[in-house]
C-alpha cells in the first residue's frame, strides 16, 4: 500500500524547489541578522526622546514583555523616560460597551491633535488579553486617528491580573509622555476593577453614559460616578437631544449630593455627539477649567505625587504575590497544603504559615 506520508502537502511544496542563484549567501545573513537585530536600551531612548514611535512602540513591548533580560532593559529605558514625563495630562475614559467610547475617542483626539496636541490612547482592559485588546478590533472606529501623524494608539497589554495590565500602562504612559505626546488617553470598559485602576492613573476621570438608559443597565456602580469630574452624555443627536437635556439636568443633580472633592472641583455634566462632533469642543473646554483650577491650587501635583506612591506599594505587592506563586517548589507544596486543608488535616492558617515559611527559607539560604 502506498504510504500516505510520502505525499507532500502544499506547505511543503518548496522542498522541491532550488534556491534561485541570483540571492548570495552573504545576503540572506546579513537581513536575518538585521531582523533579529534588537536595539539596545541607549538607541530605544534616543529614539523616543526623538519622538519616534517605532522606538516607543518597541519600547511597550519590552515592557510588556515577562522575560526579566526585556525586563531589566525596559527599567533602564523608563528611568531615562522619567523625567520627561510631567508636561502632559492624563485622561482617564470609562463607559459600558457601546456606549461609544471608540467613536468618542476618535472625535476627541482628532480635535485634540487639531489644537496641536499630540495625543496617546492607550487602554486597561484585562478582560480583552483573550481577543487581544479591544482597541486592535477598534482601530477601524479610529480610523482618521490611527492615520494621523500625531497620534498613537496602542491596544491593552494583556496579562494575567488587573494589576500587571495596570503597571505596564502606567510604563506605557511614561514612555509617551518621554516620546512627546502631551495628551495621554486611558480608555477602559466601565465593568468590574479596571476603571479604579485607570483612576489611580490619570489626572481626569471622564465617564461617558447615554440618555434613557437607567444606571442599572449601565452597569455604573455609584462608586464610578463619585471618581468622575466631568459626565458626558454621548449620542446627544438626532431623536435623542431631548433626552440627552433632560439626563443631564438630572445628573447634575445627583452629583451634587456627592461630597465635596479634594481637588475643590465641582464635577460637570456635558452632553456631545461623537457622530457629529456637537459638544466635543466643551468637553475639552470642561478639562481645561479643570487643570487650571488644580495646577492653581496645587492637587494637580499632589494627585500625581500621591498615585506615584501608590504605585510603588503596588508594583511591590504585585511583584511579591508573583514571585510567590510562580516559584516552582512553592507550587508544589501549595497544591499539597490545598488537599490537606480540604481533608481537614491542616488549618489554612497553618497552611499558608508553612508556606510562607519555607518561601522565607530561600532567602535566607541565598544569603548564607
Ligand atoms: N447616534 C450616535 N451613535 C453613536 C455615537 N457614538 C457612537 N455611536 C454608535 O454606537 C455604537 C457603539 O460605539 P463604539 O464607539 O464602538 O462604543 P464603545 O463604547 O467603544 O464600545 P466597546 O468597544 O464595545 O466598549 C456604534 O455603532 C457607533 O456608531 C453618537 O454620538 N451618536
Ligand atoms: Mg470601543
Amino acid at each position: 500500500m502506498e504510504n500516505p506520508k510520502a505525499h507532500k502537502t502544499a506547505l511543503h511544496e518548496k522542498d522541491g524547489i532550488d534556491r534561485p542563484e541570483n540571492i548570495s549567501p552573504g545576503s540572506i545573513s546579513h537581513i536575518t541578522r538585521l531582523r533579529k537585530k534588537q536595539p539596545s536600551a541607549e538607541e530605544l531612548i534616543n529614539g523616543i526622546l526623538a519622538g519616534n514611535k517605532t522606538a516607543l512602540s518597541r519600547a511597550i513591548t519590552l515592557v510588556e514583555s515577562n522575560n526579566p533580560a526585556h525586563l531589566e532593559k525596559a527599567d533602564k529605558v523608563i528611568n531615562a523616560c522619567l523625567p520627561y514625563a510631567d508636561k502632559s495630562v492624563r485622561i482617564g475614559i470609562t463607559g459600558v460597551p457601546g456606549v461609544g467610547k471608540s467613536t468618542f475617542i476618535e472625535a476627541f483626539g482628532k480635535y485634540l491633535t487639531g489644537l496641536g496636541k499630540k495625543v496617546a490612547v492607550l487602554a486597561v482592559d484585562p478582560s480583552s488579553s483573550v481577543s487581544n485588546g479591544s482597541i486592535l478590533g477598534d482601530k477601524t472606529r479610529m480610523e482618521e486617528l490611527v492615520k494621523d501623524e500625531n497620534a498613537y494608539i496602542r491596544p491593552s497589554a494583556s496579562g494575567k491580573t488587573l494589576g500587571g495590565v495596570a503597571r505596564k500602562t502606567r510604563e506605557a504612559i511614561i514612555l509617551c509622555e518621554a516620546c512627546g505626546f502631551d495628551t495621554i488617553i486611558i480608555e477602559t470598559v466601565g465593568v468590574g476593577q479596571s476603571e479604579t485602576a485607570v483612576h489611580g492613573m490619570a489626572d481626569f476621570f471622564l465617564l461617558l453614559k447615554i440618555a434613557g438608559a437607567g444606571d442599572e443597565l449601565q452597569g455604573i456602580k455609584r462608586g464610578i460616578m463619585e471618581m468622575a469630574d466631568l459626565i458626558v452624555i454621548n449620542k446627544a443627536d438626532g431623536d435623542n437631544i431631548k433626552k440627552a437635556r433632560m439626563a443631564k439636568t438630572e445628573f447634575n443633580r445627583s452629583l451634587h449630593l456627592f461630597p465635596p472633592k479634594e481637588s475643590g472641583w465641582q464635577p460637570k455634566v456635558t452632553t456631545c455627539s461623537a457622530l457629529t462632533h456637537d459638544g466635543i469642543e466643551g468637553v475639552w473646554q470642561a478639562l481645561e477649567e479643570y487643570f487650571g483650577l488644580t495646577k492653581a491650587n496645587g492637587y494637580f501635583k499632589h494627585k500625581r505625587r500621591e498615585q506615584n506612591q501608590h504605585w510603588l506599594l503596588e508594583t511591590i505587592n504585585e511583584q511579591l504575590k508573583n514571585n510567590f506563586y510562580n516559584n516552582p517548589d512553592i507550587a508544589v507544596l501549595l497544591e499539597e497544603n490545598k488537599k490537606a486543608v480540604q481533608n481537614n488535616e491542616l488549618s489554612p492558617f497553618a497552611a499558608a504559615q508553612e508556606l510562607l515559611k519555607v518561601y522565607h527559607g530561600f532567602f535566607q539560604n541565598k544569603l548564607e
